[in-house]
């Protein structure tokens, strides 16, 4: 695997160009991520399991018999629950059905490599036995066994790599650190912070890093007004105790290894950067009895491949309930995932990212010596082309079945004929055997039914804001533009569209998703214009967004007289932003039109 990039390119591709958005503090500093080999285990295994428990699994969401919004590791800070209060959900902590090795044996059998646990989330209560805190399963709960060192058993058992949350910045039951601001005392403070840096941060993962053997990452979280001295003690510490360790780029002040996505949010573009996204099953991280909005297998059977695809890692998550079980719900879901991986995880581990830098709307491409897997999750009807593959295609077949896949060439498409049914509904495989290295034409051209689909994350974007789910965020006066060059293969009229989302945090089911219209727009297209407005004329579900639907606006017609190269842009007049959404651009998509 090669993934080591020029420093150049990285900056340029988070600076200027509108790749996935990344936190502020989430960036990657360059040479920490070229100077290593470290991150080779970490490149080829790709799926990790993430998890969630601590005291607030016990609420399941609930404080007092009521039902606290959001995610439910949260609930402390929601409710906002008086720390002595708080502390007293460790005397009922006797995790009676947990079994860690099952919890290891899932992530093994479902087909993940490496496991992430939280040691410590922002409540302040350590899973394992520190000694410089007594807020620790050990001294303070009826278990009082060390969870971690359990577990880090069963992952050598199953040889798992080890990843351990751990939450630098935020710890609301201490005195002085950040993110309490409903306990007066407890509030963050500057000489506060320091002496929770020096006398518990920093203390307990010295102690999660030196007495537990071999430990492969550490997940830092949320570094909110942390300095960069701050992160650097922590990565520091970290990397002189374990000098292997991969850090997460949620240390804070951009000196992490890698880069953490927003939670749940996929780029539309391939990153040149090592990347992770932490992924949750439902909407919460730790267990909500009451949160029922379980992703299917499938649907996650596309996050994982298209992550794949474009370089990146998926960490998806499970929260066990208070007793320490798995819902059923994970369960059932990462079986059909482990059976998948049985048959086809050879197009997930040790695989190359896709050729194409762009993403495709049925699924994602990974590579490995002479083989490109096309990992179709989004079945197309009986044929599906690609445009710029340039190799000789020598064999075509489906990789659970061996049965051969008949391909044909359009110009510069590459046309596969499919059978009416998926063979495998949730992701087919099929594999190209290709001639040499991959080589192929990057230009954002237009699909074979004669669609032209403009995404705002691959645009030149002068608006100065970035892009969230693929939409642009916070984009409130009418500055600046998105731009795009693109490749016609049928000319022709078009309806010109543009679509907008709403804003939905995913973890607030019940809060409505923000979204503005009436917006005045002009759409360029090489030398005509059109003018008008950003409305919803109607509606259309969004691939592969469970939280929003695509706002569709009709702007009008334009055409296209000639094949090859175009641009187009979109140019705000006004804006509105009376719901705070702004003008959300997701895509602009030209329709052909008779
Ligand atoms: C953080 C935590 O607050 C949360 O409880 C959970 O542990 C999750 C995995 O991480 O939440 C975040 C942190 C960063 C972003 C979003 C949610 N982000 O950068 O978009």
């Amino acid at each position: 695997m090669h993934k080591i990039v020029l420093g150049l390119l990285v900056v340029f591709a988070l600076m200027a160009c509108n790749i996935p958005q990344k936190s502020q503090d989430n960036k990657v500093d360059v040479e920490a991520s070229q100077s290593t080999d470290k991150m080779e285990w970490w490149r080829n295994d790709r799926f990790g399991m993430f998890i969630h428990f601590g005291l607030y699994s016990q609420c399941e969401g609930y404080w007092k018999d009521e039902s606290i919004g959001g995610i439910g590791e949260w609930i402390f800070k929601h409710a906002k629950i008086p720390v002595d209060e708080y502390k007293e959900l460790a005397n009922t902590f006797t995790c009676e059905n947990m079994d860690v090795d099952a919890w290891a044996k899932l992530a093994k059998e479902s087909g993940m490599k490496y496991v992430v646990i939280t040691t410590k989330h922002h409540d302040g209560f350590a899973l394992f036995h520190s000694k410089v805190n007594d807020f620790n399963v050990v001294d303070a709960t009826p278990y009082s066994k060390d969870i971690i060192a359990e577990f880090v058993e069963a992952c050598r058992k199953y040889d798992l790599k080890i990843g351990f949350y751990y939450s630098q910045y935020q710890d609301w039951s201490y005195q002085g650190a950040g993110g309490n601001n409903w306990d007066k005392p407890y509030a963050w403070s500057k000489e506060g912070f320091k002496n929770y840096m020096d006398e518990k941060a920093l203390p307990q993962v010295r102690e999660l890093l030196t007495n537990y053997g071999k430990i492969d990452m550490i997940w830092f979280d949320t570094p909110g007004k942390m300095k960069k001295e701050e992160s650097e003690a922590f990565l520091n510490l970290a990397k002189d105790v374990q000098p292997k360790i991969i850090v997460s780029g949620r240390v804070g002040n951009d000196v992490g290894d890698y880069v953490q996505m927003e939670d749940n949010d996929l780029p539309k573009r391939r990153p040149d950067f090592d990347w992770e996204a932490p992924v949750t099953m439902n909407h919460t991280w730790a267990y909500k009895r009451d949160d029922h909005h379980w992703k299917s297998a499938g649907y996650m059977l596309w996050q994982l491949t298209y992550s794949a695809a474009m370089g990146g890692n998926y960490l998806l998550n499970i929260g066990p309930k208070g007793d320490g079980s798995v819902p059923q719900e994970s369960v059932n879901r990462l079986k059909v995932i482990g059976d998948w991986m049985k048959v086809n995880s050879e197009v997930i581990y040790e695989a190359d990212p896709s050729p194409f830098v762009n993403a495709f709307n049925w699924g994602g491409i990974t590579h490995k010596g002479n083989k490109l897997y096309l990992n179709i999750t989004d079945w197309p009807k009986r044929q599906l082309s690609i445009f710029g593959l340039q190799n000789k295609v020598n064999k075509a077949y489906f990789l659970a079945s061996g049965d051969a896949v008949e391909t044909s060439r359009e110009g510069e498409y590459l046309v596969l004929a499919l059978p009416d049914e998926a063979p495998d509904r949730n992701a087919t495989v099929v594999v190209l055997e290709i001639e040499g290295e991959p080589i192929v034409n990057q230009a954002l051209v237009q699909k074979l039914d004669g669609q032209i689909i403009l995404e705002s994350e691959l645009a030149e974007n002068t608006t100065g804001r970035m892009t969230h789910f693929g939409s642009v965020k916070k984009w409130m006066k009418p500055k600046g533009k998105l731009a795009w060059d693109f490749e016609v293969t049928q000319a022709g009229k078009f309806k010109v569209e543009v679509i907008t989302t709403g804003f939905k945090r995913m973890a607030w089911p019940e809060k409505p998703a923000l979204w503005d219209g009436g917006h005045k727009v002009k759409i360029v297209v090489d030398e005509q214009e059109i003018k008008g407005e950003v409305d919803k004329d109607r509606t259309e579900k969004a691939p592969h967004d469970l939280y929003n639907d695509f706002k569709v606006a009709e702007m009008g017609t334009v055409t296209i007289k000639e094949a090859g190269r175009h641009h187009l842009e979109l140019v705000a007049e006004t804006i509105v932003n009376s719901n705070k959404a702004g003008l959300a651009v997701r895509m602009v998509r030209l329709v052909p039109s008779k």
